[in-house]
């Protein structure tokens, strides 16, 4: 059966909402990041980069949340566009757009914003830009169309909703506001019932809360080469 290595953080989310969608059998790992379980040699051997998620399926390992949307759209022809070079170079851009664009910028906006000292105005000012330049190119974009390939709800809107449920959180209420096309999407993909029992997966266990002083030394690992 299909293992999904996971927790609650937006690149495992986007692919429980694909599981939920499509009842994918599959068994779930939680991997507990503040506590370094992406460490271990076991969990490594699924993903080399040492974060989620990734899954094993019968053996076959995949890593990455888009690559994983990928595999798993194509391997049960779910949640695709048509099978056309034509309609898989939209498919193609706006994954590519959202796994080296709008996740990794907020990532760090998100960083910058709440976990860094907070005298690093410059680091801050750079990743909101960014972060705010990509809403407004998904808000422009979505302003056109229904959902992120046109008509038909995909892995890309999944993509999409993984990190956009963070809005508020990335940009603060105020910035996020200025996105309402993100903002329909998002509450339309947020009600779907399968997007309401992916986000209780991550309930079944109990996960580090706390991003205190031994989480922060796991997960950024500057911190510990300094220390050491
Ligand atoms: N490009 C990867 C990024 C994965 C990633 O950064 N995952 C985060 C959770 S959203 C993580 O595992 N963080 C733990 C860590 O960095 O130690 C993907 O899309 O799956």
């Amino acid at each position: 059966m299909l293992k999904f290595y996971f927790n609650g953080a937006p690149n495992p989310t986007k692919v429980a909402l694909f599981l939920e969608e499509t009842g994918l059998p599959c068994e779930l790992i939680a991997v507990d990041t503040r506590k370094g379980d992406q460490f271990k040699p076991e969990f490594l051997k699924v993903n080399p980069n040492g974060k989620v998620p990734a899954i094993d399926d019968d053996g076959t390992f995949v890593f990455d949340s888009n690559a994983i949307l990928l595999y798993l759209g194509e391997k049960t022809g779910k949640f695709m566009p048509a099978n056309t070079p034509q309609s898989h170079a939209q498919l193609y851009s706006w994954l590519m757009f959202i796994a080296t664009g709008l996740g990794p910028y907020s990532g760090q906006a998100v960083h910058f914003k709440h976990f860094a000292p907070k005298d690093l105005e410059y680091a801050h000012n750079r990743y909101q830009f960014e972060a705010h330049r990509h809403y407004k190119i998904l808000d422009d974009h979505l302003a056109r169309n229904k959902y992120m390939l046109g008509d038909t709800y995909t892995i890309v809107d999944m993509a999409l909703w993984g990190w956009v449920r963070m809005g508020a959180f990335i940009l603060g209420e105020e910035g996020f506001a200025k996105y309402p096309n993100v903002k329909r999407v998002l509450d339309e993909i947020s009600a779907r019932p399968a997007a309401v029992r992916a986000l209780a997966l991550k309930d079944k266990f109990t996960f580090k809360a706390e991003m205190d002083d031994e989480a922060r030394h796991i997960m950024f690992g500057h911190l510990k080469t300094k220390a050491a």
